[in-house]
C-alpha cells in the first residue's frame, strides 16, 4: 500500500520547559537515522524539519496553547496532505506537543483512525488536573475536545475530534489521578507496563484489535513517546519512568500495526540528546534506529494474526 515514506521533522520544545527536544530531528538524521527508511521504502521524501520553540522562558498558558494552536494547525496540513499522495509519514519529534499536529493531519485524512498511545504518562490531562501545565501532557485531552480553560478557548476548534473509542494506551506507568479519571470515566482502553509484561504483548495487541478494530478495516496511527520503553534503552529523555516495556515489545507494537499494511503514520518523541552522558546519548541513538527497524514499504495484511508472534508468521510464509 505505502510505497513511499514522507519523513518530517518536528523539532519542538514548547510542550515542556526543558531544551534539547528540537534537536533530536536533526541530531538523528546526522547520526544516519535514514537509513532503514531508505532501505525500506521505494522512496524517502524528507520534507525537512518544522520547527517552534520557546520564545520566553515562563511563557503564560495562554502563549503556550496559542504557539501549540498555529504550529499544529500547519504541520496537520502537510501530514493530511502526504498522506492524500499514498505515502507512509513518520514524524521525528520533538515533546510529544506534536501530536496535536499529527494526530490532527491523521483524523483529517481519516476521522476513524485507530490511535496506538506508548507512552509512561497518558497526556489527557487538561490545566486542571496537570500540575505543570506543560502542554506535552495535554494532546490526547486536546484532541478530544476534554480542555475547556479559558486561556484555551476558541484555539483548537479547527481540530478534528478524536473519540474515547479510537485510541488505546500501552506501557502506562506514571498517571495523575484526573488522567486516570478520565480514562475510566471515558472507558478507553488502556495497558500498563506492569500489565503488559503479565500478559504478554502479543496478548495486549490482540485484545487491542479486537476492541479498536473488530472488523480488521482500519487504518492506524502509532504516537510513540520513547519513555514508554524503559529508560534502561532511552536514557536521554525528559521524564523517565522506570519500569518500562522492553526495547524489543515496543518494535512488536510497531512490527504488528506494520503488518496489518494499514498503519498510516507513526510519531517517535521525546527523545532529547542534550540529557546524559556519551554513553546514554549513544544508547539512546541505537534503540531510536532499532526501534524503527520494522518500518518498510508494501506490507500484506494476511501475513498478521494477532494470536501469533511475528516469527510464527515467517515460519508460515516459508511453509
Ligand atoms: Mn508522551
Amino acid at each position: 500500500m505505502h510505497n513511499e515514506c514522507s519523513l518530517i521533522g518536528a523539532a519542538v520544545d514548547i510542550g515542556q520547559p526543558k531544551e534539547g527536544t528540537e534537536l533530536a530531528p536533526s541530531w538523528l538524521r546526522m547520526k544516519g537515522f535514514r537509513d532503514v527508511f531508505e532501505k525500506n521504502f521505494s522512496k524517502v521524501h524528507d520534507l525537512g524539519d518544522f520547527s517552534a520553540i520557546k520564545k520566553e522562558t515562563n511563557p503564560s498558558l495562554k502563549t503556550k496553547f496559542n504557539q501549540l494552536s498555529r504550529y499544529s494547525q500547519n504541520l496537520g496540513e502537510v501530514i493530511s496532505q502526504e498522506l492524500e499522495k499514498n505515502r507512509f509519514v513518520f514524524t521525528l519529534g520533538g515533546d510529544h506537543s506534536l501530536a496535536v499536529g499529527t494526530l490532527a493531519g491523521t483524523l483529517g485524512h481519516d476521522p476513524n483512525v485507530k490511535i496506538i498511545w506508548v507512552d509512561a504518562h497518558a497526556d489527557i490531562n487538561t490545566p486542571e488536573t496537570s500540575p505543570s501545565h506543560n502542554t506535552h501532557g495535554m494532546p490526547v485531552a486536546l484532541a478530544m475536545g476534554l480542555v475547556k480553560h479559558e486561556d484555551a478557548k476558541g484555539q483548537f476548534d479547527w481540530m478534528p475530534r478524536l473519540r474515547p473509542e479510537n485510541i488505546a494506551y500501552i506501557g502506562l506507568r506514571d498517571v495523575d489521578p484526573g488522567e486516570q479519571k478520565f480514562i475510566d470515566d471515558l472507558g478507553i482502553l488502556a495497558f500498563t507496563a506492569e500489565e503488559t509484561k503479565k500478559l504478554g504483548i502479543e496478548k495486549v495487541l490482540e485484545t487491542i484489535l479486537k476492541n479498536l478494530d473488530p472488523e480488521g478495516e482500519s487504518n492506524f496511527h502509532i504516537s510513540f513517546d520513547v519513555d514508554g520503553i524503559d529508560p534502561q534503552f532511552f536514557p536521554s529523555t525528559g521524564t523517565p519512568v522506570a519500569g518500562g516495556i522492553s526495547l524489543e515489545e515496543g518494535k512488536t507494537i510497531i512490527e504488528s500495526f506494520v503488518s496489518t499494511g494499514r498503519l498510516l503514520a507513526l510519531d517517535m518523541v521525546e527523545v532529547n540528546p542534550l540529557l546524559g552522558n556519551a554513553q546514554a546519548l549513544q544508547k539512546t541513538l541505537e534503540s531510536s534506529i532499532s526501534l524503527v527497524e520494522p518500518l518498510r514499504a508494501n506490507t500484506s495484511p494476511e501475513l498478521w494474526t494477532p494470536s501469533h508472534s511475528t516469527t510464527v508468521d515467517e515460519t508460515q510464509l516459508k511453509s
